[in-house]
């Protein structure tokens, strides 16, 4: 089964909330085990995600049908996880993720946490609705290479700006590299207010955090 297959698959079984689809798909790709697989299976079901996403916005879905699907996507990567021992994978670092102050969306937030976790990161996900300063306090205590922050709101996107005047103020922000996604969120945004990297999807999450971490800080 090629890449492009496994992507289609993967975000069919999202669209049609088809768990044993999902899981089917999932342990195909565990058989293979290797990056690219996994890489085209997290981009499939993150694909079908934000396709929910669409379709929630004009109402052809209510939200308990949004919920359900990236619970399926949760249950089919806690099979992943079960299966390959994380501890085995190269730790290719470690990322703080949260979602910003006011802002409860955190679907999209979670998918990128699994994928970077799956991708052999160590990931400390801080949930939604996270004020900058536990951000920060909480990087300081794991000492992390990387904090990712999500904001889906344009009220709340200035959070993004808040914390990397925060970790200047208070003289740390030389030790991180910060990583900004979310819907509103653009590369233009990151390069305005200082961020290191703005991310689209999960995919080029994995990418750019591998990136980061080969280029050190
Ligand atoms: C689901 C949803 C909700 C759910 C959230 C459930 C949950 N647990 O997350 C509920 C119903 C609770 C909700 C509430 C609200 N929502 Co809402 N919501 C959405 C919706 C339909 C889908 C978001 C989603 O989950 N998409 C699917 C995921 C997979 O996509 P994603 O989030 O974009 O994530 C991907 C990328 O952006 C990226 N990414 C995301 N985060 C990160 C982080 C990092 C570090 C990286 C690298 C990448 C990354 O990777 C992800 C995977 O590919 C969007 C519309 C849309 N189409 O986006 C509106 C939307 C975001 N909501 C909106 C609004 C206005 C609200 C409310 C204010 C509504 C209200 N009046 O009450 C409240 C806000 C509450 C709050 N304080 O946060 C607006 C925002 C408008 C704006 N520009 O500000 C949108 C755009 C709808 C619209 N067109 O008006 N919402």
């Amino acid at each position: 089964m090629n890449t492009d297959t496994i992507k289609k698959k993967a975000m069919n079984a999202i669209l049609e909330a088809d768990e044993a689809e999902a899981f089917r798909i999932t342990d195909q790709v565990l058989k293979l085990a290797d990056k690219d697989t996994l890489d085209a299976l997290l981009y499939g079901f993150g694909e079908g995600n934000r396709m929910m996403g669409e379709a929630f916005e004009k109402g052809e879905i209510s939200l308990p049908e949004l919920i359900y699907s990236s619970e399926l996507m949760k249950n089919a990567m806690a099979r992943v996880f079960k299966k390959i021992d994380i501890r085995e994978i190269e730790t290719l670092g470690t990322i703080l993720i949260a979602t910003v102050e006011g802002d409860i969306h955190d679907i999209g937030k979670s998918i990128v946490a699994t994928g970077l976790k799956l991708a052999g990161f160590k990931v400390i996900d801080l949930g939604r609705d996270v004020p900058v300063s536990v951000i920060i306090n909480e990087a300081e205590e794991h000492d992390v290479d990387i904090i990712a922050t999500s904001a889906l709101l344009t009220t709340t996107l200035g959070e993004q700006k808040k914390l990397e005047f925060a970790l200047r103020e208070r003289r740390v922000r030389e030790k991180y590299n910060t990583m900004v996604g979310g819907a509103p969120c653009t590369a233009r945004w990151a390069k305005k207010i200082g961020a290191d990297v703005y991310c689209g999807d999960v995919s080029d999450a994995i990418k750019k955090a591998r990136e980061l971490m080969k280029n050190g800080k």
